[in-house]
């Protein structure tokens, strides 16, 4: 028995009913009165946790118009100014670290361990990275401006995480930004507003209206907007791109992936195991850069599976506020069907389906780890992403064989390639055509590392120089000197 620690959740019951009567949109520093409202659900268990915000468009035009108002002032700051903003945002998160990390695992369904250990003290180790950004700013970009009022528009897989890859590089930068988190999870980011403006983030500065897709089209078609900053599906990321084209708007887009995992027959194979382990099944799949091919060479496929079959049989499903889980739940119901129908889809395709015999709590919306072996390279299970912890398994017996499998996919947001050998994954990774490589490694951040895609997965980078970029617009000036006096 590994149930829920009831008492772990005091603090975050405490203030979810401190916004019983709902949560309104944070606009201009302050929550505003919601003329629509839905509700967010606790994916392990089907209750609704708070009352949100349905923003409309003139919940949109109002955020985008205190965004604008702070604008000014804002990069008036001055990038040290602005950097002290960003360290008192990042101690912020610290210091509500475990509420943050509770309040995450109950509105997305993750392990409290994922939280607790990644989503949160990444998000602030963000913000710490970007002040520094800020005050080097008038040193290291001299030519360049704030691009001004951004629109981002960010999903439920990492709402908190996604939110400083977001707003900590925008806000170090000089813009100001309105916010629209994904409709499964707004509950994060309506606590970083709260908790922001406490710390003395200026109003305007960071403006939240939730809603669902309507609310972000709202703000995608805001005339106000300089630029729009996505992360989500490929299909609305083409949505916004189409919308935005004929605009002055910029626009950066992180989409979906299938990325592949190639394991050599001269991998360490525990480490290739625990690699697909993390590949996988971190955030039940829900990862757009998730390891979802594995590519194995022929000569150790059997003996792999078997080993992976065994480690598979140790997860453990279960309530996220359970510090002994592996895999919490799926995010919502929708998102749970999708997953089903591709995994009926892959096996009707000819794939043979491994799910260990492992307990799955009951009322939420679960689903087991899950192989998918013996797939073709152009069946939809390999070439579509399933967002889910569905790992699909195709063999190859060449190096070149598996460069061509691993790069047979319109995405390219990562790829993972394990052997001891460093002449072979030295000659590989550059032929893998992905935002980043990883060897004999997965799932590897840095804030100080730009992070996109090639191809479907998108373009732009977030973190570093290059995501620096992304929120400034260069400037040429030039005078003439003046004529010497006859
Ligand atoms: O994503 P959406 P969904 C993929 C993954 C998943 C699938 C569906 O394959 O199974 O997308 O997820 C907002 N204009 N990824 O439907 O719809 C929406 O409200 C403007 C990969 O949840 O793309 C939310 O805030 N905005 C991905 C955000 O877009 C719109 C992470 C993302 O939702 C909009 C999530 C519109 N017309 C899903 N429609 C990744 N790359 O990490 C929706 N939105």
């Amino acid at each position: 028995d590994y149930g829920p620690a009831p008492e772990a959740d005091t603090e975050a019951r405490a203030w979810l009913k401190s916004h019983a009567d709902g949560f309104g949109n944070f606009i201009a520093g302050r929550f505003t009165e919601a003329a629509g409202r839905f509700d967010t659900v606790e994916p392990a268990t089907g209750k609704v946790l708070a009352s949100i915000a349905q923003g409309s468009a003139a919940d949109i035009d109002a955020a985008v118009a205190a965004a604008r108002k702070a604008q000014g002032r804002w990069a008036g700051l001055g990038g040290p100014g602005r950097a002290r903003h960003l360290y008192a945002l990042a101690r912020m998160v610290q210091r509500h670290a475990r509420l943050f990390a509770v309040i995450e695992a109950l509105d997305n369904g993750k392990p409290i361990r994922e939280t607790r250990d990644l989503d949160v003290p990444l998000a602030a180790r963000h913000f710490y990275h970007h002040a520094g950004w800020a005050q080097l700013q008038e040193r290291e970009f001299p030519d360049h401006v704030p691009v001004g009022v951004v629109g981002q528009i960010i999903p439920w897989n990492f709402p908190l995480l996604m939110l400083a890859w977001k707003v900590a590089p925008a806000l170090a930068l000089g813009n100001t930004v309105v916010l629209k988190p994904a409709e499964f999870t707004p509950l994060t980011a309506l606590l970083f507003a709260e908790l922001a403006a406490q710390a003395g983030l200026p109003p305007g500065v960071l403006n939240v209206v939730t809603g669902d897709g309507a609310t972000g089209a709202a703000l995608v078609e805001h005339a106000g907007v300089d630029k729009i900053a996505f992360t989500g599906s490929t299909e609305v990321g083409r949505l916004i791109r189409e919308k935005t084209a004929g605009t002055g708007k910029s626009l950066t887009l992180e989409l979906g992936g299938k990325s592949p995992f190639i394991v050599f027959d001269d991998a360490d194979l525990d480490g290739a195991v625990e690699g697909v382990v993390d590949a996988i099944w971190f955030n039940q799949g829900q990862v757009c850069c998730a390891g979802s091919r594995l590519l194995v060479q022929e000569g150790i496929a059997d003996a792999f599976h078997a080993r992976l079959k065994r480690r598979m049989a140790s997860l453990r499903v279960g309530h996220p506020l359970d510090k002994a889980i592996d895999m919490g739940a799926i995010v919502a119901p929708v998102q749970l069907e999708r997953i089903r129908r591709l995994v009926e889809t892959g096996v009707k395709e000819g794939a043979q389906k491994y799910q260990p015999d492992i307990p799955l709590p009951k009322g939420g919306s679960f689903y087991p780890p899950t192989l998918l072996s013996g797939v073709h390279s152009a069946s939809t299970v390999a070439t579509e992403e399933i967002f889910g912890p569905v790992l699909v398994s195709m063999t190859f017996r060449t190096p070149d064989e598996a460069v061509a499998l691993a790069n047979n996919t319109r995405y390219g947001l990562a790829a993972s390639v394990w052997s001891e050998t460093i002449g072979l994954a030295l000659d590989i990774a550059p032929k893998l055509q992905a935002g980043v490589v990883w060897v004999n490694a997965t799932n590897l951040f840095d804030a100080g590392v730009g992070f996109g895609g090639y191809r479907e997965s998108g373009f732009g980078r977030e973190g570093g120089r290059e995501g620096a970029y992304e929120y400034l617009k260069p400037k040429a000036w030039a005078a003439r000197r003046p004529r010497p006096a006859p």
